[in-house]
């Protein structure tokens, strides 16, 4: 007597993935005791909108012939997470190899996964106090951790180049992508800001929601924002004005410091920094209130497309002829046409701009000399600088026009004087002539000196 099997039977439904996101498909896997044929889509139940394709044993017999069978699932787009369930519709039409229909095994349970494929939606663009925020729309909340970079957005304003993001900051609660801008955004500025996906996949750097769904590119999206007109007149913001005079030097001197302008440095950069980009600033702005020295028309440094720099310089030189200034000369600037981005105009009123400069421009000259056995003593007319030192080599002394040599040099900074000391000692009625170089007369202390190999004209003296 044959023994009688009992039917074939499906055993189990398995998803490979159980959490579905936009972009993304997955495999159904039909497992059955035996093999079997002619398994298809139609005998499973899916939600709505939900794509059963390319079913197929995983057995390579004939006939078609498997105990496996997978089916590629597409779950639906757009749609919220919410749980789904696959379950076993009926067998109708599949055989096993004795060409009966198998039955469902009891332990047979349905299969369960969730469904994500909601893209974040924006919902509009507002500018929150100084800073860009887009809106989005979603089921879930936004991922604050996996931020879009600062790159994937483009801000532009009313003109000029775009302004740059600085900063992105996502809270995933109230849905928002907060963009920190590099400049404010102007009153009446017509701000738009474009967003780029970097990847038509599924990109971990994105807007993006929970789940990981990205959030579509967008271009150009009006900024709503009422920005008020700046009504902060423009002004000069003290604490960052310098002068400098070496322009080379990277170190300014000041505020509140002063610049020397001397033979060897006749001119100084002048920096003036403002509260805000201004424009307008020209020659007649800026004062020397002490009229000494001349200045060049200040130039905008980095102006924007409208011609507003918060930072302006200027060169300051020397006059031409030897004047010296007497004590500190402060430099001041009025603000009559001097505009801000929305117009409103600086003070006209004269103010100190935070910088003053000295000049010098006058050498030392020798005064006299008297020569005592073999000290030739020479006496200048200034104070001398403490920090010049001289050779012997920097004097020529002759005797009756023979050179004798200097073999010693002192300096006495504060009598002004500077004592050779002669190789042999000279007696009377001879005339003795020392050439010189010219010592730094001692200005203020603010400026270095160099000790340049001055060569100046002969100073002559006679000793009777
Ligand atoms: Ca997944
Ligand atoms: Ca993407
Ligand atoms: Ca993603």
């Amino acid at each position: 007597m044959a023994t009688t099997l009992p039917p074939t039977q499906l055993t189990s439904i398995t998803i490979a993935d159980s959490a579905l996101t936009a972009d993304e498909t997955t495999t159904v896997t039909l497992t059955f005791d035996r093999l079997v044929r002619n398994v298809t889509a139609a005998n499973l139940e899916v939600p709505a909108g939900t794509l059963l394709s390319n079913m197929r044993p995983v057995e390579n017999r004939p006939n078609n012939l498997s105990r496996t069978w997978k089916v590629t699932l597409t779950p639906p787009a757009d749609t919220a997470q919410t749980p789904q369930t696959i379950r076993l519709k009926n067998l109708d039409g599949v055989k096993d190899t004795t060409n009966d229909q198998p039955v469902a095994a009891a332990s047979l349970g349905p299969c369960e996964y969730t469904v994500n494929t909601q893209r974040p939606t924006l919902a509009g663009a507002t500018m929150v106090n100084g800073a860009l925020v887009l809106s989005y729309t979603d089921a879930t909340s936004l991922d604050a951790t996996n931020k879009p970079d600062a790159e994937a957005f483009t801000v532009r304003g009313g003109s000029g180049p775009a302004i740059i993001v600085s900063y992105v900051r996502v809270d995933a609660t109230a849905k928002t992508v907060t963009l920190v801008l590099a400049r404010a955004v102007r009153h009446g500025e017509l701000v738009t800001v474009s967003y780029t996906d970097p990847t038509s996949g599924n990109d971990s750097n994105a807007i993006q929601n929970a789940a990981g769904n990205d959030a579509a590119s967008f271009s150009n999206q009006a900024v709503t924002h009422n920005t008020p007109v700046d009504t902060r007149p423009p002004s000069i913001s003290s604490l960052y004005s310098t002068i400098r005079t070496d322009p080379l030097s990277t170190a300014d001197i000041g505020p509140f410091n002063q610049a020397c302008l001397r033979i060897d440095k006749p001119s100084a950069t002048v920096t003036l920094k403002f509260t805000q980009p201004v424009k307008g600033l020209g020659a007649s702005n800026v004062v020397l209130r002490n009229g000494v020295g001349t200045m060049s028309t200040p130039t905008a440094v980095n102006p924007d497309a409208g011609g507003h720099s918060d930072t302006w310089t200027f060169t300051l030189s020397a006059p031409a002829g030897a004047t010296d200034s007497n004590g500190s000369l402060p430099i001041a600037v009025n603000l009559s046409g001097v505009t801000n981005h929305d117009g409103v105009q600086g003070s006209a009123t004269e103010a100190y701009a935070g910088v003053q400069y000295t000049v010098d421009v006058t050498r030392p000259t020798v005064t006299h000399a008297t020569v005592t056995g073999n000290q030739l003593v020479l006496t200048w007319s200034e104070t001398l600088d403490i920090r010049t030192s001289l050779a012997s080599t920097a004097f020529a002394v002759t005797v009756d026009g023979t050179a004798r040599d200097v073999s010693a040099v002192a300096m006495n900074y504060a009598a002004k004087t500077v004592t050779l000391t002669l190789s042999s000692p000279v007696s009377r009625l001879h005339e003795v002539k020392a050439a010189t170089p010219t010592p730094r007369p001692v200005t203020m202390a603010s400026a270095s000196y160099r000790t340049a190999p001055a060569t100046t004209p002969p100073a002559s003296r006679k000793w009777r």
